[in-house]
């Protein structure tokens, strides 16, 4: 961070760095080290242990697709919940829906705090939406414990490494999908595939056996480099993943949503995968 850039740490032998206009806030907060950062080309950056997590110019492309698409394949969810998230983009993007309720269970509330304060157009309105319940805690323990159902859950978490390993796991996955009202959907951010395989292949292997319906559908981030990210997906059903481009299209423009990124085109051919992520289903 000292020479005006800023180099990400993810990979040893690919690097991507980020020119640095002004650093913000730089600390360690209670779980991991936060920093935020002005780039001429992103806008302000959020990195949590050196791994750019959101940044202003490009989050459309993560949590629009992270949140539109199971709740569009769904067509009536009204309980939406967020695992992780706390810079509160997925939020916004759930909150644009006719839903009732959008709990995030985020576990640092520093995060939340500095999004707010730094990068407050992630999070628009939305933690000023009355919909929406602000939990600090654990997401394991919070799917343990609550006896709530959910028609979306959305794991919006930081690659596994550090705090976010155990979200990564078929027992999470498994209490996720038992939180799930009948059609329920659960997605989660999967990693940069070429560069992250394991990530794609190990989450899908673990929510495979779990759900009627289980594959890895698609978004491109430029700042998470080197290609295409898989998001999980996990149906109590096999129906919504099949839902016809023209009734996506009716939910949508019923919606009333404005988007950059998600179209209901892109949202059926974002189960289209590249062949080399198709192999790693197995
Ligand atoms: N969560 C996903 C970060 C992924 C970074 N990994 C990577 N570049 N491979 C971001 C949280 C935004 N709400």
């Amino acid at each position: 961070m000292n020479d005006g850039w800023f180099t990400e740490t993810l990979y040893p032998e690919f690097q991507q760095r980020l020119q640095i206009s002004k650093i913000l806030f730089e600390t360690r907060t209670e779980f991991q080290h936060l920093t935020i950062f002005e780039n001429p080309r992103f806008g302000r950056v959020m990195t949590l242990d050196g791994i750019v997590q959101t940044t202003e110019r490009d989050e459309f492309c993560y949590h629009e697709m992270l949140a539109h698409v199971p709740i569009l394949a769904h067509g009536a969810a009204r309980r939406v919940a967020i695992v992780g998230g706390g810079d509160g983009g997925a939020l916004e993007e759930v909150l644009k829906h006719d839903v009732e309720r959008a709990v995030m269970i985020e576990i640092d509330a520093s995060v939340v705090e500095l999004c707010r304060e730094y990068l407050p157009s992630i999070s628009g309105a939305a933690f000023d939406d009355p919909r929406h319940e602000l939990v600090i805690a654990d997401g394991i323990q919070f799917m343990k414990e609550t006896d709530e159902t959910f028609d979306v859950i959305i794991i919006d978490s930081t690659d596994p490494d550090g705090p976010a390993v155990p979200l990564f796991s078929q027992a999470f996955y498994a209490d996720c999908r038992d939180r799930l009202s009948e059609r329920g959907i659960l997605v989660t951010q999967s990693g940069v595939t070429f560069m992250q395989e394991n990530e794609a292949r190990e989450t899908h292997a673990r929510m495979n056996p779990l759900f009627a319906d289980a594959t890895l559908y698609l978004t491109q981030v430029p700042t998470y480099g080197a290609g295409y990210m898989t998001l999980g997906w996990g149906c109590r059903d096999v129906e919504p993943r099949r839902t016809a481009l023209e009734e996506i299209e009716q939910r949508f423009a019923a919606a009333a949503i404005d988007t950059r990124y998600y179209s209901p085109a892109v949202h059926v051919a974002s189960f289209a995968l590249p062949g080399y992520i198709e192999a790693l289903k197995g």
